[in-house]
């Protein structure tokens, strides 16, 4: 061992006595001028550029530098506010966190807009312009990773004490290019440019062990303890990332790890003599959080994978307990009163066992002292039940590579089959089923089971799921411990989803509720009436009255028609399609997967379509078909439908007959960024799930606020989306959860398009190559998958009920009048949806933590 070297981590680092170097600072300027002259200071000395060579991206980095400032006075004040209350906090624990770009919602945030947006046309700028620089922070998946970011931000906005922990991907989600149709993966290289939106923070590297060998010793006191030895170590460097509140002054942390070689690890080689291949190892080390897995809900059990998990877990932890320690010293007796873990999914529930370790290994707890924290401060929360993204991991590979924390699992699984057979008597066929471990020669580490039996909560994310999850995949753990299970239906931000990428609507809306009473007058000085809706989304209702009103449902439709412009523009630029503004447009974006069926939304079109070619067009009503998505790469299926939409899109999009009457556009590479365009220039909101597939959905919450009346199924927070937005105002189709399961076994495909004319023209079409002439047979795949008594998705079945619903609704949208109300009354009755009320329902039920204001300066 290197006794002789300085370990980074340790208190020597830090200088003991507070310089007066922070005393008296000034709180910068929030005026155009204290900006032009912050973005100079940034532009010419900070980063060294000169407007000889300007690229666009200087502007961007330079304008976001002087955000960041005005961020940081406000971060110190949050965090100092925390120290000095010594509240109790939640950790956020997630793989994903799927945060799109910064600028833009910081400058919302901080309540800078009008006068940075000054600040740059003095300088000869155009906002908008400069905000396009930036790269997505692509690090999530889809829906998963978009929560966790949305609660970031709730959870400031309501100023609770909420830290997000997470990886630092050097490459996010892959950029999608459409290649004749095909989907191609790139390498997304986001930090390319430089993140003026991190802030490095060595001084609190951690150390995380790999491999290895556990030993038995006696301690100091003659207790048995176990050593973890011989391990490969890889050091975890935090990244922190600003997370505001909406105009409160709060400023939150998103710490993020990046993995470095340790040292030692170099030195040892180059002692040996070999420095080429011990500077080239430094590579191993660094790979575990070089790329984020592009897999959506299902689970391909990869070592690389598994080291991430472990690695956030441990890295994070240590971090808890550091600070623990350096305030408690080793009095843990208030540790889980004062800290809380919330699991994203199961993806960091190394973090279970890894906790134990530290409180037994490196803090000297027994078993059942360390046992008592862990399960009162985790927490769990489930997002799918679809089995394939059920995470399993061989007890062999978790063996080799955390072999101390499998020895904890074993220990964990052995004490709760003592408590299942205790409650089941001789039920071995119970203990079985409910083992952490599940047998068989290839033994797996079931990682839902083990989360389950730590958590003080599990929970999931829409009503139905909850409730399926008790009736089906947890049932034997609900019926032990109906306690733990709860309800928490998802919500997006509306700071994000209206206010930034919507903001004509956001304007009328703060007119027209502000126009009412006291709010009038403050709105004529600011933003204060305005602030209250989008941090009390009840408040919409206020909004209900006006879908009676003529004059404002002009007003409506001609902010949508504006949106509707932009929107074309971009998919006019990113895919080359006309959509004619005047059109329905019709939209479906979300990660493509058999399950959320973008098949039956195609073969739909391909029926339009056909209704066209027959000349059935008699009260037609225009529509532009969009549909958006990144397929796994290696999800065969589902790349196969991309070209599908490719495919017909190319036969409709240059066929005459179609012109004017349908339109049909893939756009290539969605991510957060789009779909701030897309949300807000979308009338449908395409939800058209299997029933009991889609856990939640919060895209579809998304296009509410901005007044899309949805399509969809008895599925996710549909449901809930519907009650509130009444039945009248939402267009169902499909069968129900319950419906679904009672097919399955007497499916018949077959016969219902036999029996149905339209839907045996389409298979028709589709069979005959008419999409894909010059590629014969790439269709049979999915043809088939149609035709099969074995569809899980049950496709064909919902297809008549699908298409009578789509009739209903472009029958509704030529009654104009009509339609607008019903888009205003979605908005109105979107407020459930704030990711404000579900971080309020989370706090009230599972973390309670209190209110926290920052300081002041
Ligand atoms: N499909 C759900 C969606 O309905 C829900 O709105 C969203 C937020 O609660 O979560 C989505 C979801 N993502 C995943 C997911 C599972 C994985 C994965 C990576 C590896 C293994 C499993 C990434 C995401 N499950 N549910």
């Amino acid at each position: 061992m290197n006794h002789w070297r300085v370990i980074i981590h340790t208190k020597p680092f830090f200088v003991k006595s507070p310089l007066a170097i922070e005393t008296e600072v000034p709180q910068l300027g929030m005026d155009a001028e204290s900006i032009v002259q912050d973005f100079r200071h940034y532009f010419s000395h900070t980063l060294g550029w000169d407007t000889k060579h300007l690229v666009a991206h200087h502007v961007y980095s330079s304008l976001s530098h002087s955000m960041r400032d005005r961020l940081v006075e406000r971060w110190k004040n949050t965090q100092a506010a925390y120290r000095e209350q010594n509240c109790r906090r939640t950790f956020y624990l997630s793989l994903e966190f799927l945060m799109g770009r910064t600028l833009g919602n910081a400058m919302l945030n901080l309540d800078i807009e009008a006068s940075t947006t000054e600040a740059l046309r003095n300088l000869g700028l155009v906002l908008e312009e400069v905000a396009e620089q930036e790269n997505d922070a692509g690090l999530g998946n889809g829906g998963l990773g978009r929560l966790a970011a949305c609660f970031l931000d709730s959870c400031a906005t309501l100023q609770l004490p909420v830290m997000g922990y997470g990886l630092r991907y050097e490459y996010g989600m892959f950029r999608q290019k459409i290649d004749n149709g095909y989907q191609l993966e790139e390498p997304d290289h986001w930090l390319r440019n430089g993140n003026p939106w991190e802030i490095e923070r060595p001084e609190f590297t951690a150390r995380v062990k790999f491999g290895g060998q556990t030993e038995l010793h006696k301690d100091a006191h003659g207790r048995l303890r176990a050593y973890w030895k011989y391990t490969n170590d890889v050091m975890a460097v935090p990244y922190d990332v600003p997370i505001p509140g909406y105009h409160n002054g709060t400023v939150n942390t998103l710490r993020l790890w990046k993995a470095s070689a340790t040292e030692e690890f170099d030195l040892s080689e180059f002692n040996a003599g070999s420095y080429a291949e011990a500077v080239a190892a430094k590579n191993a080390a660094e790979h575990i959080t070089m790329v984020l897995y592009p897999n959506d809900a299902s689970e391909n059990g990869k070592e690389l994978r598994l080291r991430q998990q472990y690695f956030l877990a441990s890295a994070s932890l240590q971090d808890v307990l550091r600070q623990w320690v350096s305030n408690h010293g080793d009095d843990f007796s208030e540790f889980a009163e004062k800290n809380f873990f919330q699991l994203n999914d199961t993806h960091p529930t190394c973090a279970v066992p890894e906790l134990m370790r530290l409180l037994m290994d490196e803090h000297g707890m027994t078993w059942e002292e360390a046992w008592k924290i862990t399960s009162r401060t985790v927490a769990y929360t489930n997002h799918t039940l679809l089995p394939e993204a059920l995470e399993r991991w061989s007890v062999s590979m978790f063996g080799r590579l955390l072999p101390r924390l499998l020895e904890i699992v074993y220990e964990i699984n052995a004490r709760f089959m003592k408590v299942v057979a205790l409650h089941w008597p001789g039920d071995v066929e119970r203990q079985r089923r409910m083992s952490i471990v599940e047998e068989g020669h290839d033994q797996h580490i079931r990682m839902a089971y083990l989360a389950i039996v730590a958590s003080v909560s599990v929970n999931g994310v829409a009503e139905l799921h909850s409730e399926l999850l008790k009736k089906y995949l947890f049932r034997d753990f609900f019926e032990l411990w109906p306690k733990k299970f709860n309800n928490k239906t998802n919500g997006v931000t509306p700071r994000r989803w209206m206010a930034w990428a919507n903001p004509a609507l956001s304007n009328l809306i703060t007119h027209t509720l502000g126009s009412e009473g006291k709010g009038w007058v403050a709105n004529m000085v600011g933003h204060a009436a305005s602030e209250g809706w989008l941090i009390d989304m009840d408040k919409l209702k206020g909004l209900v009255k006006y879908a009676d009103d003529a004059s404002f449902r002009v007003k409506w439709r001609a902010i949508k028609q504006d949106n509707k412009t932009r929107l074309a523009e971009m998919l006019q630029r990113d895919c080359g399609v006309e959509f004619n503004t005047n059109a329905l447009f019709d939209v479906q974006v979300k990660r493509i997967h058999e399950y959320k069926r973008q098949l039956l939304n195609v073969l739909h079109v391909i029926h339009l379509y056909d209704r066209i070619k027959r000349g059935d067009t008699a009260d037609w009503t225009p529509r532009c078909v969009l549909i958006g998505g990144k397929a796994a790469p290696g999800y065969k299926m589902a790349k196969r439908i991309i070209k599908l939409v490719n495919a017909v899109a190319s036969v409709i999009n240059s066929d005459p007959d179609a012109e004017g009457l349908l339109k049909l556009a893939f756009i290539p590479d969605y991510r957060v960024s789009a779909m701030e365009v897309i949300c807000a220039g979308a009338d449908l909101s395409e939800q058209i799930s299997t029933a009991g597939k889609e856990a939640s959905g919060t895209g579809n919450m998304k296009f509410m606020m901005n007044g899309a009346l949805t399509i969809g199924t008895l599925d996710g927070a549909n449901i809930e989306i519907r009650d509130e937005a009444g039945h009248e105002n939402f267009f169902l189709f499909g069968l129900t959860a319950e419906e679904v399961e009672a097919t399955r076994g007497h499916y018949n495909p077959a016969k219902i398009i036999a029996e149905d004319e339209d839907f045996k023209r389409v298979m028709h079409l589709l069979e005959s190559g008419h999409f894909n002439l010059f590629e014969p047979g790439i269709f049979d795949s999915i043809i088939q998958s149609i035709y099969s008594p074995a569809d899980p998705w049950l496709t064909a079945a919902d297809f008549r009920s699908y298409v009578q619903a789509q009739r209903e609704v472009s029958n509704a949208y030529r009654d104009t009048e009509h339609w607008t109300r019903m888009s205003i009354l979605n908005t109105a009755t979107s407020g459930k949806f704030s990711s404000d009320r579900t971080i309020l329902d989370y706090n009230r039920d599972i973390w309670h933590l209190p209110q926290v204001e920052a300081k002041q300066n």
